[in-house]
């Protein structure tokens, strides 16, 4: 039986007209399927006249505004949910019926890609943080080694695209052989079909704890990205990370000297060495992105790669080439010797601690750290950050919804009302050899559109207190 057996005929609720919505609704009306789309915002279209044109193009779809339609959400078959919507806080849990199949756009994908004659090999990545970068770098190697590869997911590109595209569902040449996926704790909560050829959980750290409550649960939500994963990467340095079933193939990648077959860290010649086993990889003072969270990612990215059947000889040739992304500890500049380093996209805890961890053995003798942190913790308890803020911080400085407590966990913070003004401050205190650090431990959504305009109003920022 094929996915579209159980779909035809059925009544399909899309919940959220963001863009997981709409590529939900663009992919089922292109198999010719009739769905109802219901957001519940008063506008989720950027205007009116996109509405009017999705309302033409999509005759076979019914939207509704507003609030979420009980009615139509009790009797539906099928609901799939957007990510960002909390199932449980919003009621549907308790409205749809005990027959109704609740998934979101991955699973989706996942029942059509298992039904396909020639399946798309999927590698997926998930945890804390680093997910972003492990994976585009694997995409990178991916096009560096001639692979036709793709890469969705939470990065940003909605998966069902990749079928929706031109003919690629009725010509299997028009496919990608391999989809790189990125995934949060919100598209597994509601996934059970995929079928990786391998998976990852870089690391866990407390995240997203406003939805999930508790780290436990978490957790459990992450490590169900191994379900029928053909191999499980693991991180041997975070024990949370590793498959709970014992008996699955896996592969382990850390930074103590590994055995054999595995991936670590060694001292070769004085320099620190990415190890295969007893093998040596590459030093890491070969590679461009920095700190011991990064060597962390790129043994990630080998270990997926090795085993997705890529060549670790060529990869190794293209690791140096990968530049890393914008918004994490990126260094915009050095003025007056004082070094001024991005790392808006450090919307939890964990990233701040890699940050801090990372770049603080750059600062030699009496140089200062200082950091620009805060925003919406998302319900995280930040006391795990009072060690590196005491010891390795010489001024805090914060902002934001929960800017506060942060402050609390220091004697001399001072808190500022934007990050304009932190930018002003951190700028008066700055003597040469120091560093100044944006790295949040919060998410950006009480003052930013995103992290990404957050990072930009700090650059911004930079640039007009270089003209005072
Ligand atoms: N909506 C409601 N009611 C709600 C919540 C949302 O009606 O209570 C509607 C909104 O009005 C909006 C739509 O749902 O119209 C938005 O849906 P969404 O929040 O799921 O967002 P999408 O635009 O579909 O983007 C989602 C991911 N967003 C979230 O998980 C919040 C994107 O990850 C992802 O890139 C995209 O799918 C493609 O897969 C973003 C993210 O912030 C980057 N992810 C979190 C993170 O990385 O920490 C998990
Ligand atoms: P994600 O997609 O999981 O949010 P990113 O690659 O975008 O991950 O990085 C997010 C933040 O986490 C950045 O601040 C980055 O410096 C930090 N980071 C990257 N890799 C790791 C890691 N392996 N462990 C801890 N922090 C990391």
């Amino acid at each position: 039986m094929t996915w579209l057996t159980t779909f035809k005929g059925k009544k399909i609720v899309v919940l959220g007209a963001g863009i997981t919505g709409l590529s939900c609704l663009r992919f089922l009306h292109k198999q010719g399927l009739s769905l109802i789309v219901n957001d519940s915002r008063n506008m989720p279209f950027e205007s009116a006249e996109q509405y009017d044109s999705y309302q033409q193009d999509y005759p076979n779809c019914t939207f509704y505004f507003g609030q979420w339609q009980q009615t139509v959400i009790s009797n539906a078959d099928i609901v799939i949910a957007s990510p960002g919507i909390d199932l449980e806080a919003e009621g549907i849990t308790k409205s749809v019926n005990e027959h109704c199949l609740v998934i979101g756009d991955i699973e989706l994908f996942c029942l059509v890609n298992n039904s396909l004659p020639k399946p798309i090999k999927l590698v997926a990545v998930t945890g804390s943080n680093g997910k972003s970068t492990v994976v585009s770098l694997l995409h990178y190697l991916a096009n560096k080694l001639n692979y036709h590869c793709l890469l969705a997911g939470n990065i940003g590109e909605p998966i069902l695209n990749i079928l929706t595209a031109g003919d690629a569902l009725s010509n299997d040449n028009h496919l990608p052989e391999i989809a790189i996926i990125e995934l949060s704790s919100f598209q597994l909560e509601t996934l059970s079909s995929m079928k990786a050829i391998a998976a990852t959980v870089l690391n866990i750290s407390d995240d997203h704890l406003d939805r999930h409550k508790t780290l436990i649960n978490y957790q459990a939500i992450k490590l169900n990205i191994y379900n029928q994963a053909n191999i499980a990467v693991i991180n041997r340095d975070d024990k949370a990370t590793f498959s709970l079933n014992t008996t699955q193939q896996s592969v382990s990648f850390g930074t103590d000297t590994p055995a054999e077959g595995h991936f670590g860290l060694a001292l070769v010649n004085n320099k620190q060495t990415i190890m295969l086993g007893k093998k040596h990889l590459v030093s890491t003072d070969k590679l461009a992105l920095a700190g011991l969270h990064n060597s962390l990612n790129y043994m990630a990215a080998l270990a997926l790669g090795q085993c997705a059947g890529w060549s670790l000889a060529e990869m190794i040739a293209h690791l140096g080439g990968f530049k890393g992304l914008e918004h994490r500890c990126q260094r915009i500049f050095t003025r007056d010797n004082v070094t001024w380093v991005n790392d808006s996209k450090a919307t939890n805890v964990g990233a701040t601690l890699a940050a801090i961890n990372g770049l603080s053995p750059e600062l030699r003798g009496n140089k200062k750290l200082i950091l620009i942190a805060g925003g919406d913790a998302k319900g995280s308890d930040l006391a795990p950050l009072t060690g590196v803020l005491t010891h390795n911080v010489d001024q805090l400085i914060t902002l934001g919804k929960d800017g506060f407590k942060l402050a609390q966990l220091v004697d001399d913070a001072i808190e500022v009302n934007s990050l304009e003004e932190a930018v002003l401050q951190a700028k008066r205190i700055a003597k040469s050899g120091d560093m100044v650090l944006l790295s949040p431990a919060c998410a950006s959504l009480d003052m930013f559109k995103n992290y990404q305009q957050r990072g930009e109003v700090f650059i911004a920022a930079l640039s007009k207190t270089e003209a005072l």
